[in-house]
């Protein structure tokens, strides 16, 4: 069993229903336990700017599931949420559900369609804002510490949101 860390973000539609959904979904993935669920954030866009604010968080989980295999899950999962992969379409545009494979153990990867540690990741404030909270002792392999790189990330706007309060 290796530990796994999975990135959500939306930006359509109702997306703190979305990320509780996916996170929900998450808990049930093949061959894995849920470990954690960072808090929910609002965050500014990176990259393409015109666009409205994402809905992030993080979960870990211990799966047996490989790389590949995981990540094909997660594609089952973006699906289900109804994202459309349109090979036309801009780079970073809006989606209903990003599910981002960060980190899976210690591997280090290079193939297509999937590299790891996740090549962004380290210098995304969206990303490690919620790793930060439920993996504060991660060393990001090639990268360092989260805390460190999450200091550097200063200049990007995110607001951790208040954990829902459910009535009995
Ligand atoms: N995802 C992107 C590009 N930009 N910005 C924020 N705030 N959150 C995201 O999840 C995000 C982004 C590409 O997947
Ligand atoms: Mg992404
Ligand atoms: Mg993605």
């Amino acid at each position: 069993m290796q530990r796994a860390y999975i990135a959500l973000g939306a930006n359509l539609g109702n997306p703190v229903a979305t990320i509780n959904d996916a996170i929900d979904a998450l808990v049930a993935l093949r061959g894995s336990v849920f470990l954690a669920v960072s808090s929910l954030y609002r965050t500014a866009p990176v990259g393409l700017k015109r666009q409205p604010d994402f809905i992030n968080a993080v979960v870990a989980v211990k799966t047996r599931l490989e790389p590949r295999e995981l990540l094909d899950e997660l594609f089952a999962l973006e699906a289900r949420f109804g994202r459309v992969r349109d090979p036309g379409s801009v780079k970073d545009a809006p989606r209903t559900l990003d599910l981002d494979l960060l980190l899976h153990g210690e591997a280090m990867l290079n193939d297509p369609g999937l590299t790891l540690p996740h090549p962004r990741m380290h210098e995304r404030a969206f990303v490690l804002a919620p790793l930060a909270e439920i993996a504060p002792e991660l060393s990001i392999p090639g990268h360092g510490p989260v805390a460190e790189l999450l200091a550097r990330c200063a200049d990007q706007r995110i607001h951790r949101l208040e954990p829902r309060i459910v009535e009995a």
